[in-house]
C-alpha cells in the first residue's frame, strides 16, 4: 500500500474554477476539500465538488469503445474502432458531401482543455458543414452582443464583482450555478462582501431565487419582458439627463439611434406587461445611473428567451451609457494568460448564411440546435446522415427531446465521444470514451477569460492515463489524421504531427501558448500552430510547422528548456511551480487597444437591434391572453444532465418538480407532492408539484437534464432518480428570431391536476 498522497486541481465541473485538494491512495480518492491556498477560490467548494471522486469511480462510466449491436454493446479495440468510424463517415462524406456530417459539441468541451484545443481542427478533418452545439441554448445571444459591439464574440464584459457597489443581476442564480460568464471562487462570499461594503444586490427574476433571497432587492418579472423593463430603464435614465458615459464617449458610435430607439419606453408603459410597477423601475434606473460604480449582468434566463438577442445588448447599453463599460466596478474585460482574442481566433460570425430547413441564422459557424433534428429529419440535399457528438446530451438538453430521439434513431451513422451510455449516445453506433476526470491535466482556456481576476493555474493529471484508454484530445487527433489527409502525403504529414504533440503533450502546447501570451516571453513564431488550432488549412499547417517554420515551437520541442525555469515569463514551468495557481491582479481597462470592431469604436446601436426593437415596440399595443408560462431552473447539487449519477449528489427529495404559486396552485386544484400534467404543443409530462410563494403568479418552473427512464441508459443511479425533461414539452420550433436562440424561458403551457 501506498501512503496517502494529496494532489491539487482546479475542479472543472462549473464554471467557479475552485481549488481543490484530493488526497488518495493506490487509485483512489479519500477526500475532496477546498484548497484554502488557492489565491482566486481560498478553499471554497460546492458540493459537487465530491462528485470528481464518483466520476472517475463510476462503475457506469466506460472505459473503452463500444459498438452498438443487435443484441447489445460490445467492447472493441481502439483500431476496430476507429476504422469503423473512419470508414463510416468517410463512405456519406463520399456519397453526399460534407453536408450529410453533422456534429454537436456539448458544454463540457469547454471544460475540457484538450478537446477544445483540438475541436477545431477535428471539425475542419471531418469536413462537417453542420455544426450545432450548446451555445444556441446557451449564451449565444451574450457572444452575439459582444461580436456586434466590440467586434468579437470573445469579448464578454464580466462583472468587475470585488469593487462594485451595484450588481444588477438579470436572470441568474449564482447561488444555484456558482457564476456563468462570470467566474469567480466564491461567488455569493464576493457578493456578501460587496454588501457589506454597502454595496447593492438586486436580482430581476421570476422566482424568488437562492440568490434573491440573500438580495437587497427581488424585482418580480414576467419572463421574456427583460427589454421592456430595460428599455424603460434607459428610456429614464435619458429623460432625466442622469447618462454619463464618460471616458467611453469618444469611443462610441450610436448614441443618438439608441436614444431614440428606447424613447418610447416610459416605466408606466411597460408595467402591465413586465409586472414591474413603474416606480420600481424608475428607481432602478436612479439608483444604477447614481451608484458610484455599477454594473448590469444578464445569463441563462435573459438569455434563452424570445428576446435574449435584444436584452443582452440592452444590458450592455445600459453598462454604457452609464459609464460603467471598461470601468473598475463596472464590467470588464480580462488579460488572460493564453488570449484567445489576442491570438487571432476568429471573431465569430452573423447570419452570413442560413440553415437549410429553417432557414435560421448561423453563428460562430454554427446553426440553433433546435433544428438540428429538421435537418436529420427533412430530406433532400443536405440532410445529415452522420453525426458526431462530444460531450454533449442533446435528447435531455436541446428541446424537442422526444423528436430528437427520433432523428438520431434513423442516423446512418452515429459516433459519440462521450463517457456515457446516456440519452444520446445510446443511438450511437460506436462510443469512443476519454480518460476519466483526474487521468488528465486541465487548465482553463475559456473561463480565465471570464473570470473577475486575471488568474491563471494549471492542474497536472493526478493518475496516470489507464493502459489502453485515451485522452479526448488523442481521440480527435487520430481521427484528424485518418479524415483529414485527403491524399497519402497529406496524412504521412499528419501523422507526424501527431508524433510531435504526442511528445509535447498537451502541457507542451500549453506552455508554448503561454509563452506568446501576453505574460509570457512572446515568441511571436507560432503563427503556424495557432493556424492549426484554429482549424485552418490542416496539412499545410502541418506541413509548414514540420518544416521548421515555428521555430518556437522546435526549441520547445528539442530543448529540455520547455520545463525548466530559467526562462522569463509565465511558462508552463512557472505554473508547475505554483501548484495553487497565481494571481495576475485585478481587471484593467482595456479600451480601445483591445476593441475588435472595424470602426475601432463601440457599437451602441448596431442595426440589427435597433430593427427588432420593432417587436419590443409591437408588444406595446397587444393585449394577450394571460396564460401560465413555466422557466427553468437549476440546483446547486446537480449539472446540467449529466451528473445525476452520482448519488451523493441525488440523494435527497426529488427536485425535479413543478413549483407553482400557492394561489395558482389553489385555482387548479393541486396539493403538495400531487401529480400535475405540464401539457404544451410538443407534448406532456408528469411530475410531482412543489407549492411554493417564492414563485411570481401565472409562472411556473422546472428544472431542466432529468428524464433519465428512456430505454437503453446504462446510468444506474441516475435510472433511479429519473424525474422527466422539461425539453420534452418545450417546443424546438420555437427561438428568438433575431439571434436563433431557443426560448426556454416564458414557455405557454398547461397544466392539470391529476389523481
Ligand atoms: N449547480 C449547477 N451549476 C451550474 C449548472 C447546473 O446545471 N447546475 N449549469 C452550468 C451552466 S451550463 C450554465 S450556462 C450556468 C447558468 O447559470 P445561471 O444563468 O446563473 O443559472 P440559472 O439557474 O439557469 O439561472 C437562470 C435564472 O433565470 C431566471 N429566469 C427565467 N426566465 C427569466 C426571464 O424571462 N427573465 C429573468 N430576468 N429571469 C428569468 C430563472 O428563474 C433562473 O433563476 O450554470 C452553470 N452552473
Ligand atoms: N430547458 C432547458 N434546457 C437547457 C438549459 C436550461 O436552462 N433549460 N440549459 C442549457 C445549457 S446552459 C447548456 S450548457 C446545455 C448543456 O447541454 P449539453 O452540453 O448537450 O448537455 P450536458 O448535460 O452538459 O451533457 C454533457 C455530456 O458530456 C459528457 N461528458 C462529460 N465530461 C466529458 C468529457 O470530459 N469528455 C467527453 N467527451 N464527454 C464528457 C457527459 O457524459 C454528457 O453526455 O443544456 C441546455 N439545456
Ligand atoms: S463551485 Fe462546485 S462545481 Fe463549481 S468549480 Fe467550485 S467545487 Fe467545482
Ligand atoms: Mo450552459
Amino acid at each position: 500500500m501506498m501512503q496517502p498522497s494529496e494532489h491539487f486541481r482546479t475542479c472543472h465541473l462549473c464554471e467557479a474554477m475552485c481549488g481543490v485538494v484530493i488526497t488518495h491512495q493506490d487509485g483512489s480518492v479519500l477526500t475532496v476539500k477546498g484548497d484554502k491556498q488557492d489565491p482566486f477560490s481560498r478553499g471554497h467548494v460546492c458540493p459537487k465538488a465530491v462528485a470528481l471522486k464518483d466520476l472517475q469511480e463510476d462503475p457506469d462510466r466506460l472505459r473503452g469503445p463500444v459498438r452498438r449491436t443487435a443484441t447489445g454493446w460490445e467492447p472493441i479495440s481502439w483500431d476496430e474502432a476507429f476504422d469503423l468510424v473512419t470508414r463510416s463517415l468517410l463512405a456519406i462524406r463520399k456519397q453526399y458531401g460534407g453536408n450529410a456530417i453533422g456534429i454537436y459539441a456539448g458544454n463540457p468541451t469547454v471544460h475540457n482543455t484538450s478537446a477544445l484545443m483540438f475541436m477545431a481542427p477535428f471539425i475542419h478533418a471531418l469536413g462537417a458543414r453542420q455544426r450545432f452545439s450548446a451555445t444556441s441554448i446557451d449564451q449565444l445571444p451574450a457572444m452575439l452582443a459582444a461580436l456586434k459591439m466590440m467586434g468579437h464574440q470573445m469579448l464578454l464584459a464580466i462583472p468587475d464583482l470585488d469593487r462594485t457597489d451595484y450588481f444588477l443581476c438579470i436572470g441568474g442564480n449564482p447561488a444555484a450555478s456558482n457564476g456563468s460568464l462570470l467566474s469567480a471562487g466564491n461567488i455569493m462570499g464576493r457578493l456578501r462582501s460587496m454588501q457589506q461594503r454597502g454595496g447593492k444586490l438586486v436580482v430581476v427574476d421570476p422566482r424568488r431565487t437562492e440568490t434573491a433571497e440573500k438580495a437587497d432587492r427581488h424585482v418580480p418579472i414576467r419572463p421574456g419582458r427583460d427589454a421592456l423593463m430595460l428599455a424603460a430603464m434607459l428610456q429614464t435614465i435619458f429623460a432625466h439627463g442622469w447618462e454619463r458615459p464618460g471616458r467611453l464617449l469618444n469611443m462610441l458610435n450610436g448614441w443618438d439611434e439608441l436614444k431614440a430607439a428606447v424613447a418610447e419606453f416610459t416605466p408606466e408603459k411597460v408595467t402591465m406587461l413586465t409586472g414591474i410597477p413603474a416606480q420600481v423601475i424608475f428607481e432602478l434606473a436612479h439608483e444604477f445611473s447614481h451608484a458610484p460604480h455599477a454594473v448590469a449582468y444578464g445569463r441563462v434566463g435573459a438569455c434563452t428567451q424570445s428576446l435574449g438577442g435584444v436584452t443582452l445588448w440592452l444590458i450592455q447599453a445600459l453598462n454604457i451609457v452609464t459609464g460603467n463599460l471598461d470601468r473598475e466596478g463596472g464590467a470588464m474585460f480580462t488579460h488572460p494568460a493564453i488570449d484567445l482574442v489576442g491570438m487571432g481566433i476568429e471573431p465569430g460570425g452573423f447570419a452570413r448564411f442560413h440553415s437549410r430547413v429553417k432557414g435560421l441564422p448561423e453563428f460562430g459557424g454554427e446553426f440553433p440546435v433546435t433544428t438540428l433534428a429538421d435537418e436529420i429529419l427533412t430530406p433532400g440535399d443536405g440532410q445529415i446522415r452522420a453525426l458526431v457528438t462530444h460531450a454533449g446530451n442533446p435528447v435531455l438538453s436541446a428541446p424537442g427531446g422526444v423528436r430528437m430521439d427520433e432523428a438520431l434513431a434513423s442516423l446512418d451513422f452515429m459516433v459519440s465521444m462521450d463517457i456515457y451510455i446516456n440519452e444520446t449516445t445510446r443511438h450511437a453506433h460506436v462510443i469512443l470514451p476519454p480518460s476519466g476526470p483526474l487521468e488528465h491535466g486541465h487548465f482553463d482556456l475559456i473561463f480565465n477569460m471570464l473570470a473577475v481576476r486575471n488568474v491563471v493555474r494549471y492542474s497536472p493529471p493526478m493518475l496516470p492515463l489507464p493502459a489502453g484508454q485515451k485522452h479526448d484530445w488523442q481521440i480527435l487527433f487520430e481521427l484528424i489524421v485518418r479524415l483529414g489527409g485527403q491524399t497519402r502525403s497529406q496524412r504521412l504529414r499528419l501523422r507526424a504531427l501527431q508524433r510531435v504533440i504526442e511528445r509535447l503533450g498537451m502541457e507542451g502546447v500549453l506552455d508554448l501558448m503561454l509563452r506568446a501570451g501576453p505574460y509570457g516571453t512572446r515568441v511571436k513564431a507560432l503563427t503556424a500552430l495557432q493556424d492549426f488550432l484554429a482549424g485552418r488549412a490542416l496539412a499545410e499547417q502541418a506541413e509548414s510547422l514540420l518544416k521548421n517554420k515555428a521555430p518556437g515551437f522546435w526549441r520547445g520541442l528539442r530543448s529540455s528548456s520547455l520545463m525548466s525555469s530559467k526562462q522569463q515569463g509565465l511558462s508552463m514551468a512557472r505554473l508547475r511551480q505554483a501548484p495553487h495557481g497565481l494571481d495576475l491582479g485585478p481587471l484593467m481597462p482595456a479600451f480601445p487597444e483591445r476593441l475588435q470592431t472595424r470602426s475601432g469604436c463601440i457599437e451602441l446601436a448596431p442595426e440589427i437591434y435597433l430593427q427588432d426593437m420593432q417587436r419590443v415596440r409591437q408588444m406595446l399595443d397587444t393585449v394577450e391572453p394571460r396564460s401560465l408560462v413555466m422557466i427553468g431552473r437549476r440546483h446547486l447539487r446537480s449539472n446540467n444532465s449529466w451528473m445525476h449519477n452520482s448519488y451523493r449528489l441525488v440523494k435527497g427529495p426529488d427536485r425535479c418538480t413543478l413549483m407553482i404559486h400557492p394561489e395558482d396552485a389553489a385555482h387548479y386544484g393541486l396539493g403538495e407532492g400531487q401529480m400535475v400534467r405540464v401539457s404544451t404543443v410538443t407534448g406532456q409530462v408528469e411530475l410531482p408539484a412543489e407549492i411554493s410563494d417564492a414563485m411570481m403568479p401565472g409562472v411556473v418552473s422546472m428544472p431542466h437534464g432529468f428524464g433519465h427512464h428512456r430505454l437503453g441508459v446504462q446510468l444506474q443511479v441516475a435510472a433511479a432518480h429519473a424525474g422527466v425533461s422539461i425539453n420534452d414539452v418545450i417546443d424546438a420550433n420555437s427561438v428568438d428570431t433575431l439571434s436563433g436562440v431557443a426560448v426556454l424561458n416564458g414557455v405557454p403551457v398547461e397544466i392539470m391536476a391529476l389523481n
